[in-house]
């Protein structure tokens, strides 16, 4: 039972193909998979293979990490959670992916957005993101501006501000240029935000309101 512990947490996605549809890491496990590997899992059953990539949703996680952690994910798949920028990439470097993006804010309005183009580079390239195909569900196109910018953290300054660390000043980690005009991994605040330091999404809430609840889902086209 141990090693099955050590194993689900070795294996947050999926790539190989088992011979069935995975809903979760021990499903594979279970079927004989044992070795470490990204797997493809099915958690909204057969026809539906999505993947959520990041969700905040009550202020329950520090999002405030490293590069390490960014790279290989931190909190629960069921609450708030970052699933991991080398998974992403191990993910999207296989299919195209479409990515959306749901939102809520603290009066109850729910809005999201759609690219039908959503990938993620090799470490090597920092992680470099690669998004198209914009379709607004009432948040605006704010993330757009984000895309061919690589990630950075506060212990790794790889945005295009050359006077200003980004993920230090605006406390998050993320694809920063100079420096954001959204940050899904900023500070939970609770509504208001200190300019740019909460979760803004500011071509819909501008950068002092900080969102009640963001999740980044991703599924293959
Ligand atoms: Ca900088």
């Amino acid at each position: 039972m141990k090693v099955f512990v050590v194993l689900v947490a070795l294996l947050p996605v999926a790539v190989s193909s088992p011979p069935f549809l995975p809903v979760d890491c021990a499903d594979v496990y279970s079927s004989g998979f044992g070795s470490s590997g990204v797997y493809t899992i099915y958690p909204a059953g057969p026809t539906s293979p999505v993947q959520v990539i990041q969700r905040r949703k009550d202020g329950t996680v520090n999002f405030y990490r490293k590069w390490d952690q960014y790279k290989s994910g931190f909190g629960q798949a069921s609450g708030e959670y970052w699933l991991g920028l080398e998974n992403v990439h191990l993910l999207t470097l296989r299919k195209t992916y479409k990515l959306r993006v749901d939102m809520e804010d603290f009066e109850g309005a729910k809005v999201h957005v759609q690219y039908s183009s959503f990938s993620v580079g090799p470490e090597n390239d920092g992680y470099q993101l690669y998004l198209s195909g914009f379709t607004d569900g009432g948040a605006g196109n704010s993330m757009t501006a984000d895309s061919g910018k690589k990630f950075s953290t506060f212990d790794k300054d790889q945005d295009h501000s050359s006077s200003t660390n980004c993920a230090k000043q605006y406390l998050g980690g993320w694809w920063y240029g100079e420096c954001h005009s959204v940050n899904p991994n900023g500070q939970y605040l609770w509504g208001s935000s200190i300019y740019g330091l909460g979760i803004n999404w500011v071509s819909w809430k501008g950068y002092q309101y900080s969102l009640k609840a963001i999740e980044m889902k991703i599924r293959p086209v």
